[in-house]
């Protein structure tokens, strides 16, 4: 979990690439899920990380998110 996420002052690295990801929008911030390779949020998705204190929506294809 990350509870005071900064978008101008922090990263997140994930493995591969942002199409292997989703966000999901829930009441205490985001959700990172790795997809399950079936389009869109599905109920093999694996919840990875809770991304907290963000006041801005976030976007798997903006700079703080980084794939390796
Ligand atoms: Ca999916």
């Amino acid at each position: 979990m990350i509870q005071d996420f900064n978008p101008v002052e922090d990263s997140i690295i994930l493995p591969g690439s942002s199409s292997n990801y989703l966000l999901s929008k829930v009441a205490t911030g985001y959700q990172v899920l790795l997809d399950d390779g079936i389009q869109g949020l599905t109920g093999g998705d694996k919840l990875i990380a809770l991304v907290q204190g963000s006041t801005q929506k976030l976007n798997l294809s903006s700079g703080y998110f980084q794939f390796t």
